[in-house]
């Protein structure tokens, strides 16, 4: 959608008010146009519990690629290992996939099954 509207023929000299050029009778006349810009859709980004992956790698990740101070990176590694699922943040489609793939590389560079994906917030 175009930020305006124009209508027919060119205005006047710069300044001139719109309508008003010297254009012989045929007036340009600039309209604003609504703009229907969605907001973008958001993604939780969530990490699993498993057996395995030690609760310092996963506080590590929480404070590494999700900005968590070490309390609530704890708090929230604690609760995923409770409840079996946590969520680390919400982010746009793009990021959301971006950190979902740079946690599960990390996890796999260190050996560790943890399990990182994102759903529609
Ligand atoms: N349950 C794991 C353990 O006892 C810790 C853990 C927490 C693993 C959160 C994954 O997403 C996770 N070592």
């Amino acid at each position: 959608m175009p930020l305006f509207s124009h209508n027919s023929t060119p205005a006047g000299p710069p300044g001139t008010p719109p309508g008003q050029g010297d254009d012989g009778g045929a007036s340009t006349t600039l309209e604003r146009v609504a703009q229907k810009t969605e907001p973008p859709r958001l993604f939780q980004v969530l990490l699993l519990n498993d057996d395995f992956t030690p609760m310092e790698f996963v506080v590590m990740v929480l404070q590494e690629y999700f900005r968590h101070d070490l309390d609530t990176a704890t708090q929230i590694m604690l609760k995923i290992h409770h409840e079996g699922r946590g969520v680390c943040g919400v982010f746009t489609k793009d990021v959301a996939a971006t950190k979902v793939e740079m946690v599960l590389a990390a996890a796999r560079r260190a050996g560790h099954p943890l399990q990182c994906t994102m759903e529609a917030a």
